[in-house]
This record gives structure tokens, C-alpha cells and sequence, in this order.
């Protein structure tokens, strides 16, 4: 499926000098060696525990507490967390670009939330996120939202003891298909009991939710409306990074086909080059660089 694609980082080197419009589209393996776990494949964190299980509306309206530990635990480690090589090299390339009508644009779409782009000093104007922010509580009754809360533990009863995830959803995880079942059972005790979560300051009845978008959520509206102003303005996409994503995650992963279509070259920057979606169709003109983005971004985008 990746037949045809270039290795050679000169070769790259000379269509980076040319190219004025850049999209990147950036997934959890970025983080990786920030030490942050990935979602799937090898090293994925929910490789026990099922995202889906984990990650809907559903999931919290049925157990709250399991739900909010395992935001807890990333919260946490996302705050302990530093920028790597790669955040640093993808905001640099921005800075550069920003705003240089010579130098051209570069938009980073990005499927993380936590927080990494933005302590590398990512302009703004230069990031969107796709999926929100860890560091955002919301509502899940009413409008009120608490954007960049960095407090940790977020509340009293979420705190993370030692290293690992904590042990409650270890102890589901220990069989993913049953976990599920039971998970799904009304009858299954609650994690830790509701009036123990956080509630809404503003309504005081809803319990706050971390403000990150779940399966069969919408995206945040400006977010996307601002990305396709971007991707449709007249104007053609040069290059289209996807780095450390499986790009299987919709809408996301759609915009590396809508790039091809706007004449973009793909660029694909991933440990793992086997499971890819969207991205894993390369052909002659695209580039193909397998290892650690922390090392090869730096490189690429020199
Ligand atoms: C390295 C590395 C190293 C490791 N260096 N690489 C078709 C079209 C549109 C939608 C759908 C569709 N089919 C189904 C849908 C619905 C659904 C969807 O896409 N499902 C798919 C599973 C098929 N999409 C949605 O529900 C979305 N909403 C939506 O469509 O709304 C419609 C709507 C409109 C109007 C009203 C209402 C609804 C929402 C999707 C939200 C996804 N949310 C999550 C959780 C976010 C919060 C959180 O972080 O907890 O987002 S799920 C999870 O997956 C998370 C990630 O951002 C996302 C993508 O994962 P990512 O980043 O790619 O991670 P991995 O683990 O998959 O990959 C890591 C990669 O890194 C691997 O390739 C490694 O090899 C590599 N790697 N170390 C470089 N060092």
C-alpha cells in the first residue's frame, strides 16, 4: 500500500523549499515520547480497556466515576508530561510560516488533547483542536463550560495514586470482551458513588464531564468551520504531514483524502507504518518516514 513513496529526507528537503501550503494532521503518537500511551496498536492505553467503552456519552452517563478515572490518570500525566522534539519542530515550521505571505501557511490539525502543542508554543492562529481539550470540564446537563482548569486531581476523589492506571479500570480491563458485558449491565456498582464527582458550580445538579469530544459527538463548530475555510480556500495544499495517527478516526482522518484532493503530496511520519487508515495508501510523489516523530520531525523540517 506504500509502494511508491519516497524515504529520502533530501528529496523531501527540496519539495519542503517549494511547497506554501502545509496541513498536518497529528494523532496520539506524537506524545509517545512524551511518554503519553496511544490509543491503539501496540502501546495503545486502551488496548485492554476499549475506547469505546470508555470515550462516549454513554459510557459516563452509565458509570461517571470509572469514566472520569481514566481522564483523571491522563490529566495527570499529560501535566507531568514535556513538549518533545517533534511539538517543537511542528511549532517552529508554524512561526516560520505564519503569517509570511512569501513563506506560505501551515495549519496544524491536531487529535490530541493534551496540551503538548500548546506548551511547545504553537501559535494559536496555527492549531486547531479536533478533539478538544483534556484541561476543559463541561457540563453534561447544562452550557457551562471551565476552559484550561489545570488542577490536579481535578476533584478530591480523583486522585491518581503511583504510576500506573488506576486499578478500577485495570480490574474491568482484565478481559475486554466480559468487560464490556458487565459494563454494559445496569446492574453493575458504580465506580465511585455520584454525589463523591464533580458537580456544575452553575446549575449544581449536572456532574461536570471532561470537555473532550466522545464518539458520535460533533466537533467543536468554529474549529471545523474554521479548518474547511482553510482546506477549501482557492488555493492549492502542497503537503499534507499525517504524523503519529492511525487516521482511522472520522472526521479527522477525511481530511488527508480532502488534501489529496486539493493536490497534496502525503507525508506520513508513524513507528508503525502497517495499520494505517486514511494514510495508508502512498503512492509515487508521497514520503514515507517510519520511526519516532520526536527524532524525525526535527530532521524533516529543518
Ligand atoms: C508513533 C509513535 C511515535 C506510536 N512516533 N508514531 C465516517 C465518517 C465520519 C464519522 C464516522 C465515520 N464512521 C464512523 C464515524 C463516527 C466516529 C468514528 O470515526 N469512528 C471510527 C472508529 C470509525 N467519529 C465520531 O464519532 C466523531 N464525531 C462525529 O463523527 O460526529 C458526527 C456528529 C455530527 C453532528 C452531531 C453529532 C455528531 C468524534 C470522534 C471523537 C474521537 N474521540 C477520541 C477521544 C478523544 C478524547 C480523549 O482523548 O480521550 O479521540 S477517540 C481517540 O481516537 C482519540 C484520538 O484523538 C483518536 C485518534 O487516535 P490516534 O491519535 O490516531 O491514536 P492511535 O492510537 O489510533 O494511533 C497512534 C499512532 O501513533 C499509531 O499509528 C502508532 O503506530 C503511532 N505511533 N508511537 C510516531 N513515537
Amino acid at each position: 500500500r506504500t509502494t511508491g513513496a519516497s524515504t529520502s529526507i533530501e528529496e523531501f528537503h527540496s519539495v519542503l523549499k517549494s511547497s506554501r501550503r502545509i496541513l498536518a494532521l497529528c494523532g496520539a503518537g506524537l506524545s509517545a515520547a512524551s511518554g503519553l500511551g496511544t490509543f491503539r496498536g501496540a502501546g495503545g492505553m486502551w488496548h485492554n480497556y476499549q475506547a469505546t467503552a470508555l470515550a462516549t456519552p454513554e459510557a459516563f452517563e452509565h458509570d461517571p466515576g470509572l469514566v472520569w478515572l481514566f481522564y483523571a490518570y491522563r490529566r495527570s500525566k499529560a501535566l507531568q508530561a514535556k513538549p518533545n522534539a517533534g511539538h517543537f519542530a511542528l511549532a517552529k515550521c508554524a512561526e516560520v510560516m505564519n503569517g509570511n505571505a512569501d513563506k506560505g501557511e501551515f495549519l496544524c490539525l491536531t487529535q490530541n488533547v493534551d496540551g503538548l502543542h500548546q506548551r511547545a508554543n504553537h501559535p494559536d492562529s496555527q492549531l486547531k483542536l479536533l478533539h478538544s481539550s483534556i484541561f476543559d470540564l463541561k457540563c453534561h446537563s447544562c452550557d457551562y463550560i471551565d476552559k484550561n482548569n489545570f488542577s490536579d486531581p481535578v476533584h478530591p476523589s480523583l486522585v491518581i495514586e503511583g504510576d500506573g492506571p488506576p486499578p478500577q479500570l485495570s480490574k474491568k480491563a482484565s478481559n475486554t470482551v466480559s468487560a464490556q458485558a458487565a459494563y454494559l449491565d445496569p446492574n453493575t456498582e458504580l465506580t465511585i458513588p455520584l454525589d463523591q464527582l464533580p458537580h456544575c458550580p452553575n446549575c449544581k445538579d449536572g456532574l461536570l464531564r471532561p470537555g473532550v469530544v466522545w464518539f458520535g459527538e460533533a466537533l467543536p463548530y468554529n474549529t471545523i468551520s474554521e479548518t474547511y475555510d482553510w482546506i477549501d480556500a482557492e488555493k492549492k495544499i502542497d503537503l499534507c504531514l499525517v504524523i503519529g495517527t492511525t487516521a482511522t478516526v472520522y472526521p479527522a482522518a477525511g481530511y488527508v483524502d480532502t488534501a489529496r484532493e486539493k493536490g497534496a503530496r502525503i507525508v506520513v511520519i508513524n513507528m508503525d507504518v502497517n495499520e494505517l487508515g486514511a494514510a495508508g495508501s502512498l503512492r509515487k510523489g508521497d514520503f514515507l518516514f517510519e520511526g519516532d516523530s520526536a527524532r524525525i520531525l526535527p530532521e524533516i523540517l529543518r
